[in-house]
């Protein structure tokens, strides 16, 4: 840690073309505000970057679908998304935005430095253009039929019915998701920087530097680079984004992912004067919180960007998380699956810390997890409220009914192991809280904190000082040697109250300032270098009365949010591939199966049937003699495309005429729901009339 004299700690920039769901905030806001949060806490000089992307065809795809502009749509979910995070106590030092003047002329700059040192290739592609709407068109803003299932609504990208992946010159009848224009080719310029001759740099930096970072991290950048890099485009065409500065390139803008992450220099120039110190100084450590889809962007592109550009620092870690599914669903806003944060806060007003809290415990720091309603009010329930809150208010109202209201003194010829043994705990929790964060895993440190609130409860249990005050009672020569035991027993448990605020402040920063606010004690005392002692809360202080911190979540306010889930998800435009599976034949023996003999044979020839729509007359070879059989497959396969294939047959089927043409044998199709019909065909070539048993 020595090594670092400043952090510059950076979050993902949600796209402002929606609000932000508690995906987000498990995949990199919490964990980010966490670690800054920890950070401050140690005094560092740290600075928390966000704001919002507000670049590139998403945006331009919301503002078109509800007929407002690009700039409409920014506004609009900058302000939501800036007020979730600030609801939740996501304390960035700037939340800014790709649009602002700043950020437009730090990204011009930065790629107009690249341009000068040569590290741009230009060059020409074609590409799919929508002339109606007069733009060029991502691959994922093309639909159309698909070819291998019949899907009227595949994308260019990919056939959400079958999963086969496409590329647009695939699909039949392809259209504009934009103005259902048919797409047409055209010829177009950009500027692209060749990444493969970044590729020694990221071996060393990165493979050979990094091998500390996550596995799930570094594991992709290993397999995007030893997949080997190539030339990626850093401009488009549009009129929504920041104008390539080149003389030549009316209607260019930079590329979305080359802005976006020169965003968090832009903020940090909007935020300090200072901001070189941060970017420019290789005592600095920067780390980049982001979600498993951003991993290439910042671990290769940016790094290769800013080694290019040179004079910049490189991140020292990316701890990127997995996704965080719902009700065992992926999420999809398209399908509004998903618990929207600006939804949260409004149902459950200052419960931030439950919702910080259970996102720590299941985030997906190494694989995929789960949220559901259950759990959060399980978790809830079990562990803040019956053990972190149940502490701290026990030990309040003792306080207050057996201690006068005050501090209690510490009797020190009293102590004994177990004052020693809490200590110890406390200690040891301390230190296991700090190696857990400092290598980010969250998760880890949090159940630490539980941890030591067990341990108050424990403690609390075993000396029982509520029947100490009813033996005293009965035995008034017991009371002053009792009320000492009490005033011990309470002087400890406050003093560990004032250390959970401290250890709590990074995941629960609302709950550590109540328990200031009730400590009376001011919020300096949450600085890290307290932690672990027991003269936080001084001797004869009073004290406020206690607040419940965590109360139960009751089943009813849970099953609402299920309800309100299920009830919110929209049905998928795109029709489930339908399973309307023909009903069984009644069985049949084995000796009635023997009876029919069946071959692989090859098509020799094929010809249309005159007359006859669906009919397709075939030679098939069968080894021992070629046979004439009449298919009905004319309408799914022209003749010349199923010459060649391998076919199975019916080899002893009664010959039937059909068309006057004698049929000697049947041929084996297999049918979908669409009505798709394909080859039953062995799945490597056999000698033709190979029986099929
Ligand atoms: N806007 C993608 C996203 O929201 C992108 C992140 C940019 S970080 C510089 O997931
Ligand atoms: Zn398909």
């Amino acid at each position: 840690m020595a090594k670092f004299n400043r952090y510059l700690i950076t979050a993902a920039l949600p796209y402002a073309n929606g609000p932000v769901h508690i995906g987000h905030l498990a995949g990199c806001y919490i964990p980010a505000d966490i670690y800054v949060r920890y950070l401050r806490a140690k005094k560092a000089d740290v600075k928390f970057i966000g704001g919002t992307d507000e670049h590139g065809v998403p945006i331009t795809i919301k503002a078109m679908k509800e007929n407002v502009t690009p700039q409409d749509i920014v506004d609009k979910y900058h302000k939501i998304i800036y007020d979730s995070f600030t609801d939740m106590g996501i304390s960035f030092d700037i939340f800014s935005r790709t649009t602002k003047q700043v950020h437009h002329e730090t990204a011009a700059d930065f790629f107009k430095t690249m341009y000068d040192k040569g590290l741009f290739e230009e060059r020409e592609s074609e590409q799919f253009f929508d002339e109606t709407a007069n733009v060029f068109l991502a691959d994922r803003y093309i639909v159309g039929t698909c070819p291998k299932c019949g899907n009227p609504n595949a994308y260019g990208d990919q056939c959400e019915r079958c999963g086969s992946s496409l590329s647009p010159d695939e699909l039949i009848e392809p259209r504009s998701t934009l103005s259902n224009a048919v797409p047409v080719k055209k010829k177009t310029k950009h500027w692209y920087m060749p990444l493969q001759n970044y590729e020694p740099f990221l071996k060393e930096w990165l493979l050979e530097g990094h091998k500390e970072w996550k596995n799930n991290v570094y594991g992709q950048c290993k397999s995007w680079i030893d997949g080997g890099l190539q030339s990626r485009a850093m401009t488009r065409d549009s009129s929504w984004g920041i104008q390539v500065p080149l003389p030549d390139a009316e209607g260019k803008v930079l590329y979305v992912w080359f802005d976006a992450p020169i965003g968090y220099i832009s903020a940090t120039k909007e935020l300090t004067a200072n901001w070189a110190d941060y970017w420019c100084k290789d005592d600095t450590k920067l780390v980049h919180f982001i979600g498993k889809d951003n991993i290439v962007f910042h671990c290769v592109i940016f790094p290769a960007m800013l080694k290019g550009h040179g004079g910049y620092v490189l991140p020292e870690n990316v701890p990127a998380n997995e996704f965080l599914n719902i009700e065992g669903e992926k999420v999809s806003t398209s399908r509004n699956w998903a618990v929207w944060v600006h939804d949260y806060v409004k149902d459950f007003p200052d419960q931030q810390d439950t919702l910080r809290y259970v996102l720590t415990s299941i985030a997906p720091e190494t694989k995929d997890s789960d949220f559901t309603w259950k759990d959060f009010q399980q978790r809830n329930n079990s562990e803040l409220a019956d053990i972190f809150s149940n502490f701290v208010n026990r030990t309040m109202v003792l306080m207050h009914k057996l201690c006068g209201g005050k501090v209690p003194p510490f009797h020190a010829d009293l102590k004994d192991e177990k004052d020693d043994a809490l200590f110890a705990d406390l200690k040891a929790s301390i230190q296991k809280i700090e190696d857990s964060l400092e290598n980010f895993r969250f998760r880890e440190a949090l159940a630490e904190v539980i941890n030591i609130s067990r341990s108050g409860n424990k403690y609390l249990q075993d000396r029982e000082p509520w029947n100490l005050v009813k033996e005293m009672a009965k035995d008034p020569s017991l009371a002053a040697g009792y009320q000492k035991r009490i005033d011990n027993c309470l002087h400890m448990c406050l003093q560990l109250t004032a250390n959970l605020a401290i250890l709590a402040n990074p995941f629960l920063p609302f709950t550590a300032k109540k328990i200031c606010h009730m400590l009376k004690v001011v919020d300096r005392m949450l600085e890290w270098e307290n932690a672990g002692s027991l003269k936080l809360v001084n001797v004869g202080y009073p004290l406020r009365e206690p607040e419940y911190l965590f109360g139960k979540i009751e089943d009813a306010k849970i099953e609402e949010q299920i309800e309100k889930l299920k009830a919110g998800l929209v049905k998928p435009v795109v029709a489930p591939v339908e399973t309307k599976v023909k009903e069984m034949k009644p069985e049949i023996q084995f000796d009635d199966f023997a009876k029919i003999d069946l071959r692989v044979g090859t098509i020799l020839e094929a010809e249309k049937v005159p007359k006859a729509d669906k009919l397709l007359k075939l030679l098939v070879d069968i080894g021992t003699e070629k046979r004439t059989v009449v298919s009905g497959i004319a309408e799914h396969f022209a003749p010349e495309e199923v010459v060649g294939k391998q076919v199975t047959l019916v080899a002893n089927l009664a010959p039937r005429k059909m068309r006057g043409i004698e049929s000697q044998g049947m041929i084996l199709m297999a049918e979908n729901a669409a009505g798709k019909l394909v080859f039953v065909n062995p799945d490597a070539a056999v000698d033709a009339g190979s029986e099929v048993k």
